[in-house]
């Protein structure tokens, strides 16, 4: 081959390889935009959702901007508006309350940015405002709490009476941990719910709410239904304070499963754990990768999660994760 056919043939591949970089590296600046708008950081099973999301961003090559909306709806609406205004790729956020959504996410379907729910549920007409709804199925999670009292008093003629230390007001966990709670018992009367209190799923609000129900109920009562385990860890100090006993006197039903109700199972303060899994971040990622790629996904995708009585918690504990 001549001398110019060798140049002019080295010429061409060389700007064919430099075509190839220059669409690989574009295709390389095109990371995913990933905004998501947290709840906040009032529980250990928010903190380990939000190491969850976080890890499996950077894990899937995924920018994310993050938002932490300290449990206030306001928040998490200017964070999602900011998501929009930055023209992210797609929006995620776990909603503090299950009404109040359809403007902002009517913004973000205009804007043509879709949106993924992740742990929490909201209540609109509108399915068309979000993709699909990643998180636990909260009706059954009260319904496994609900049965388990069932089987601890089958032989008790009653009356059983709870006290219940209720989530975040207006949120679905505690609509419905509360509602599949009332499924169960509704039909058997010796079952009393005699107080029921929001504290917020924080551990102070938990042991603030159980002081004024030690006070006013003290040795009737029979049962603490905490929504989260952070409220039953606060509801025992304020049970101990007052001279009661959890775990033995008084039956504790908690939720979430995380290690520190484990760890008052182990103490025997703690009766039952309904597992809700809070390591939401790679199916998230990949439900991401998916709608960017423009793949249909099912309206809901549930998590698979269990009870742990305290019989089994001792053994189980070195496998858990959060
Ligand atoms: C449940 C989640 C709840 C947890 C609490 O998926 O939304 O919020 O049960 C957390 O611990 O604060």
């Amino acid at each position: 081959m001549n001398h110019t056919r060798r140049l002019t043939l080295g010429a061409l591949v060389g700007s064919a390889l430099l075509f190839a970089a220059a669409i690989n590296g574009h295709a390389e600046d095109k990371k995913i935009t990933l905004g998501f708008a947290q709840v906040g950081a009032e529980s250990a099973w928010r903190t380990a959702n939000t190491v969850s999301v976080k890890q499996a961003a950077k894990d899937a090559g995924i920018n994310l901007k993050f938002s932490d909306a300290q449990q206030k709806q306001e928040n998490q609406i200017k964070a999602i508006r900011s998501y929009i205004a930055q023209k992210v790729d797609v929006i995620a956020f776990s909603p503090v309350v299950e009404s109040g959504w359809e403007p902002v996410l009517t913004e973000a379907k205009n804007a043509k940015i879709p949106v993924i729910l992740t742990d929490r549920n909201i209540d609109v007409k509108d399915q068309s405002l979000y993709v699909t709804m990643i998180g636990s199925d909260f009706l059954e999670e009260g319904r496994r709490g609900g049965r388990w009292l069932e089987e601890r008093y089958k032989n008790d003629k009653g009356p059983i009476n709870i006290v219940e230390l209720q989530g975040t007001v207006g949120s679905a966990p505690a609509n419905d941990r509360h509602a599949g709670l009332m499924e169960v018992i509704k039909n058997d009367p010796k079952f009393k719910i005699i107080a029921s209190q929001s504290g917020d799923f924080t551990l102070a609000g938990g042991k603030q709410v159980m002081e004024a129900f030690a006070k006013t109920y003290g040795k009737q009562i029979n049962v603490v239904y905490a929504h989260n385990d952070d409220m039953a860890l606060g509801a025992i100090q304020a049970m101990e304070e007052a001279g009661l006993k959890p775990g033995t006197d008084i039956s504790v039903v908690s939720f979430d499963a995380t290690k520190g109700g484990f760890e008052a199972m182990i103490a025997g303060k703690i009766n039952v754990d309904v597992e809700c899994s809070p390591l939401l971040g790679p199916q998230l990622m990949t439900a991401v990768k998916e709608v960017v790629a423009g793949k249909q996904l099912p309206k809901r995708i549930t998590t698979e999660e269990t009870v742990f009585p305290m019989s089994v918690a001792a053994q189980v504990l070195p496998q858990r994760k959060y």
